[in-house]
């Protein structure tokens, strides 16, 4: 039975000097590097947004980043301008494998919609492929690890479990945001669903 890795977001912005720098994002670059070797399939996923992206905060005048928003699809983070499409910040981490991945799966690239989950956009509905890909290729098992912990690791996390998959997150391999409590609220709603953590 294939067993997938999937790599969440392991991009320059999300990598301290980033737009959207999470703390220690870069230490889990070697780990995951590592893992790889043990897997028989090898996903990255890549922010990918358009520039004036709803999600950015410079597209909401008189808003800052970190406020929320609501939107069509409901309540939505506002987020400094990151991960613009062929900009360097959305540049994979430059000592990331990217030569072992069987399939890079960009989402975000919506202008209206935000997308956290590598499975669905922030409505929770608009599928972005991947669950056909992996039943396709008769995948089961994720361990998923990337950045960051509490957004769209866990929102992939979450949206798996529910399609039923067998999901393991690799917490060493991740690295949180942690606005307003999110880490813990993350955490909690994994183990709810029936995601491993270790
Ligand atoms: C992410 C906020 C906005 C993430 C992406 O990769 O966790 N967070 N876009
Ligand atoms: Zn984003």
């Amino acid at each position: 039975m294939t067993q997938a890795l999937i790599v969440i977001d392991m991009q320059n912005d999300f990598c301290p000097g980033g737009a959207l720098a999470v703390p220690g994002g870069d230490d889990i670059v070697a780990g995951i590097n590592a893992l790889m070797e043990a897997f028989g399939a090898v996903i990255l996923t890549q922010d990918w947004h358009p520039a004036g992206h709803s999600s950015f905060a410079s597209s909401h005048p008189g808003r800052a980043p970190m406020e929320m928003a609501e939107m069509a699809y409901g309540p939505q983070v506002l987020w400094p301008d990151h991960c613009v499409q062929g900009s360097a910040g959305a540049a994979f981490h430059a000592a990331l494998d990217t030569t072992r991945a069987d399939l890079i799966l960009r989402k975000g690239f919506r202008a209206a919609i935000d997308s956290y989950s590598a499975f669905f956009e922030n409505d929770r509905r608009t599928p972005t492929g991947l669950h056909g890909y992996l039943q396709e290729r008769g995948i089961s098992e994720l361990t998923l690890v990337g950045l960051a912990t509490d957004f769209c690791v866990s929102y992939s996390a979450l949206d798996a479990a529910r399609l039923g998959y067998d999901v393991l997150v690799r917490e060493g391999l991740c690295r949180a945001i942690d606005h307003d409590g999110s880490l813990e609220a993350a955490v909690d709603a994994m183990k709810d669903a029936g995601v491993r953590i270790s």
